[in-house]
């Protein structure tokens, strides 16, 4: 098997201060539970589980602008970068489990310390490129490319809370998949910056098979490098993934989400990958938050190489009767 020797890094990141429903903290937990690292060891993986950061509490964090707890997030992202920078120098391919879906500030960024040269593939419902001067709810994980994006740098005001992070990503390393639901700012910055991004009518054109070609050849084909996945579970449709805090109807569907991880997977380049927003509080019931969470753990076990054609597990010959 070609996974063996390699190894997974798990990192939970149980956060939720980058937009205002409280639940999602418990993502790493629901996500484990429905057997993540028995999925990923059945694909011959050396898994290394880090278990939960522990991100510091604030007495005092005022709004900045419109946006709330500004210095809690960017510490948690401070936090957060350096364990995937720590992950990544240690050889592992690293999953992250939030958390919402600010957590991406850091994740990327950790990330781009030992890669430099990574690309980055958005899957979500939401492009996630407003600035504090354009959100129109002021939650940072609304805005996480904002702060990744160097061309965007002079349309960012001095956010307290992260002053230890430079932006280092060109809008030509960064490609959209999933979206539908934009707002009027970002929709600007997509068009203003030239992003490649792929919405739901382009897959209903397209189709995710040309989608995901495009998508692999303007990344890698100059060079081939390091993918960083940050798949926000509201990229797939409400009637799969209920138990997230900003459902938006006419998502992916199982078969475009696991054909996108697929295609990632089979690149050899995937480095690191965030899985969010799957809030377990926000489902109707058991079954919505089961069904929420199983679905995180097929898109991470299909973006390490579980195959729908099989040859997942060691098998040496059919055997013979004696
Ligand atoms: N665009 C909206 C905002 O800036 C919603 C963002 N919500 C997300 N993003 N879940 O993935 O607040
Ligand atoms: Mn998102
Ligand atoms: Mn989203
Ligand atoms: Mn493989």
């Amino acid at each position: 098997n070609q996974n063996r020797g390699h190894s997974v890094a798990i990192l939970g990141a149980p956060f939720s201060k980058g937009q205002k429903r409280r639940g999602v903290e418990h993502g790493p937990k629901a996500i484990r539970d429905a057997g993540l690292v028995e999925r990923l060891s059945n694909l011959d993986y050396s898994v290394h589980d880090f278990g939960d950061l522990s991100f510091p509490r604030l007495d005092k964090d005022e709004n900045f602008m419109q946006v709330p707890f500004p210095r809690t997030v960017g510490g948690a992202n401070k936090l957060l970068s350096t364990a995937v920078n720590g992950a990544v120098g240690a050889g592992h391919t690293c999953v992250m489990l939030g958390g919402d879906h600010s957590l991406a500030i850091g994740s990327v960024e950790g990330h781009s310390r030992q890669c430099p040269d990574l690309c980055l593939i958005w899957v979500d419902a939401h492009a996630d490129v407003n600035t504090p001067l354009t959100s129109p709810s002021g939650n940072l994980h609304g805005q996480s490319v904002a702060f990744l994006l160097k061309e965007l740098q002079d349309k960012m005001p001095k956010i307290p809370g992260f002053s230890w992070m430079k932006p280092f990503l060109s809008s030509s390393d960064l490609v959209y998949i999933g979206l539908r639901d934009v707002d009027p700012g970002e929709h600007d910055t997509l068009k203003n910056l030239g992003i490649q991004y792929f919405t739901m009518r382009d897959i209903d054109r397209m189709g995710i098979q040309r989608i995901m070609e495009v998508t692999l050849d303007s990344l890698l084909a100059r060079k081939q490098r390091p993918i960083h996945l940050s798949f926000d579970i509201d990229a797939f449709d409400p009637s799969l993934a209920p138990a997230t805090g900003t459902p938006v109807n006419g998502g992916l569907t199982y078969r475009e989400g696991i054909y996108i991880a697929e295609e990632i997977h089979n690149t050899g380049l995937l480095s690191v990958m965030d899985l969010v927003e799957v809030n377990p509080v926000l489902g109707a019931n058991s079954e919505a938050v089961e069904a929420t969470a199983g679905l995180a753990v097929d898109v991470i076990a299909s973006s390490l190489g579980q195959s729908r054609e099989g040859a997942n597990a060691a098998f040496q010959e059919t055997p013979s009767p004696k």
